[in-house]
């Protein structure tokens, strides 16, 4: 026990004396190495004080130019360079320069269909047993299939599981240039019908695009059950936030979602059509996945046979440093933990900027 408290201690000091900075007082010390962990995002170009920030929406961040390398202008020198070197393989490099292109990744076959079917299997039974409970979310009357369930690997050890695959989180960390952290799963069985959208405004980092998604098909997808869409190329448009479509925080406290439907999914549908962008459908087998970029315009499409389910689980990864949030809902992200354990604002060292946000 005596040990543990004095290995914890030597880790904190180790982190501390890396971060060059002193202690926020009154936090637990589970609570202050977390604030520590997640303090500022160390490598933007504009390193940001997270204690500082009043309001976390996308205006009230500057202009980092930290990008992921594979957003960067150069990303095609880097991926050859890396692979003289020897850092990543023939394959990785070719999954690399078509990310930097496209925004997106098919891996057929990803996941085997035995772990498929365990994991949906666990999650039919924690829904039997009412360890979790789903809405109906009827599309129509005659729509049987049940609603999604958000974070289902809170619950089912087996979506955490596949969460956390080693083969998932590599994609990942590939394409993010960094260290890539679970945040979230939904469980669907049937299409979302979802407008275009990047999850960008629902998952927003700060430096910009450090956040990647999974699709997992958890059985064939027929063409009529509203596969997931999405638009080759659509991740170098430029980011489209709240601010930008006018949705203030006050709007969406007082109208929620709605505000969301009235101005940010037409902008998104403009978006589309001005760039003529040719839409792709995820018709996949078990197993498959479908890996995007945060910026990458996707959705669900119409549910043309309602009788046919659509099962699916959707992982979101965010990449080790950066600051995590809701821009929609101008609040931090959970991967942060309670906002009360924040380190006060100015605690950071010298060479942090201190921002204070103007409240919208
Ligand atoms: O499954 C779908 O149709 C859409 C899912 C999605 O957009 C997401 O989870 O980010
Ligand atoms: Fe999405």
């Amino acid at each position: 026990m005596m040990s543990r408290v004095v290995s914890q201690a030597a880790g904190l000091a180790r982190v501390l004396k890396a971060a060059g900075r002193t202690l926020t007082l009154g936090l637990d010390l589970k609570a202050r190495k977390r604030a520590i962990r997640y303090h500022y995002a160390p490598k933007a170009d504009i390193p940001i004080d997270i204690g500082c920030v009043e309001v976390f929406r996308a205006e009230n961040f500057p202009d980092s130019k930290s990008q992921p390398w594979l957003d960067q202008p150069d990303a095609l020198v880097q991926v050859e360079r890396r692979l003289a070197r020897r850092k990543i393989t023939a394959k990785q490099a070719e999954i690399c320069r078509f990310w930097h292109e496209h925004g997106y990744y098919v891996a057929r076959g990803a996941i085997d269909p035995a772990t498929i079917d365990a994991t949906w299997a666990a999650y039919e039974d924690a829904i039997t047993r009412g360890d979790l409970i789903l809405s109906q979310e009827k599309a129509a009357d005659d729509d049987l299939h049940p609603g999604r369930s958000l974070n289902p690997h809170q619950t089912v050890g087996l979506i955490d599981d596949l969460l956390k695959n080693p083969a998932l989180l590599d994609f990942c960390s590939l394409v993010l240039g960094r260290k890539a952290i679970p945040f979230q799963t939904i469980a669907s069985h049937k299409g979302s019908q979802q407008s275009e959208h990047s999850d960008s405004i629902h998952m927003t980092t700060y430096p910009l695009g450090y956040l990647a998604a999974c699709w997992v098909a958890m059985e064939d997808i027929h063409v009529d059950s509203g596969p997931l869409v999405y638009y080759p190329g659509s991740h170098r448009w430029p980011y489209v936030f709240s601010h930008d479509v006018g949705i203030s925080p006050s709007d969406f406290q007082e109208k929620g979602y709605a505000a969301y439907a009235e101005r940010y999914e037409p902008a998104m549908r403009r978006a589309v059509e001005e760039h003529d962008a040719q839409k792709q459908h995820f018709i996949a087998r078990k197993g498959d996945v479908l890996f995007w970029h945060a910026n990458l315009v996707h959705g669900g499409s119409p549910r043309n046979a309602i009788q046919h389910s659509r099962k699916a689980l959707v992982h979101h990864y965010f990449a080790e440093g950066c600051i995590c949030y809701h821009d929609l809902a101008a609040s931090a992200s959970a991967v942060h933990g309670p906002t009360e354990n924040f380190p006060v604002c100015g605690a950071s060292d010298a060479s942090v900027v201190k921002r204070a946000s103007a409240p919208a």
